[in-house]
């Protein structure tokens, strides 16, 4: 990875990966985004130590409310702004803003120099960020949204169900099951940057960490810019594995199932949480044929 050094110590860490995103071929031109809801104490001392005279930025009203984010600083990439260039122009590429007026607000403290602003897709990265703070404990901090082909190739080949698209790619990989357990719960097409793509994502971000976006991309939250790094690059990795199974004909067979549930109980300490879609779904009483 790019050896990069930088003032700010969670940009020296969030950038070469962000780099490595492009290097993937994930991010190309301004696609994708990131955001780190930042420790205040550290963040807070940083600034004051390092950029003791920068002025904040006006408070621009956010679409949706997030009470639960009020005061946080995020680390978050810049509308319009490449990937490619995350370790070359890092002022440019990132800005930090703090959530404020009680979680109707946001304003810059740090970065976007050129005038820039936080991601079209910042309100999602919000709703995900509330979410998925809650859901674990204050854990996770960190949001990825990537163009991943392989993954994205699968939502124009496989039925839009969580389900499905789940099994396929923990029958691909041992690893799958243990790296993703909450699985990939699929948003259907919606506009990108809107409320109503902000609140499906919210409902599926309640099950689990990682989401599609069909036809569109992958949307995924853990811990630190390497953990969700990692996640990402798995599922992409299987979904890389499962489209080129459907390429040659499709599956003659996967991991078997009672193999994924003897490696799910073998590596339950490592796993956020049991691989609840490794279970038939229970059938709905209300489509049950009454007499
Ligand atoms: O252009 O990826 O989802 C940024 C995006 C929008
Ligand atoms: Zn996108």
């Amino acid at each position: 990875m790019t050896s990069f050094s930088h003032a700010i110590p969670f940009v020296q860490e969030a950038a070469p990966i962000i780099r490595l995103c492009w290097e993937n071929g994930w991010n190309e031109a301004n696609g994708g985004n990131f955001s780190w809801r930042l420790p205040t104490d550290e963040i807070t001392g940083v600034l004051a130590r390092r950029y003791p005279n920068v002025a904040r930025g006006a408070a621009t009203p956010l679409p949706q409310p997030q009470p639960s984010l009020d005061g946080e600083y995020f680390l978050v990439t810049g509308t319009g702004q490449f990937f490619r260039h995350a370790t070359e122009y890092p002022e440019q590429v990132f800005g930090i803003v703090q959530i404020v007026e009680g979680g109707t607000a946001c304003q810059t403290v740090w970065g976007f120099e050129n005038g820039g602003r936080p991601t079209s897709e910042f309100a999602t990265h919000l709703v995900g960020h509330a979410t998925r703070k809650r859901i674990s404990g204050g854990r996770e901090r960190v949001v990825l949204h990537c163009h991943v082909p392989e993954f994205i190739a699968l939502s124009f080949l496989m039925p839009l169900d969580s389900r499905t698209l789940t099994l396929a790619l923990w029958e691909k990989m041992p690893e799958c099951i243990v790296i993703f357990p909450d699985g990939v719960r699929v948003v259907p097409p919606l506009l990108p940057g809107t409320v109503k793509i902000a609140e499906a994502s919210a409902r599926e971000l309640e099950k689990g960490r990682v989401i599609s976006w069909s036809h569109h991309g992958i949307f995924a939250s853990e811990e630190s810019p390497e953990k969700v790094f990692t996640l990402v690059e798995t599922v992409e990795k299987a979904s890389g594995i499962h489209r080129r199974v459907l390429s040659a004909g499709g599956p003659k067979r996967g991991i078997d199932k009672a193999l994924l549930a003897e490696l799910a109980s073998y590596f339950a300490k490592m796993m956020v949480c049991p691989p609840d879609l490794l279970e038939e779904p229970a059938r709905d009483a209300a489509v049950e044929p009454t007499e």
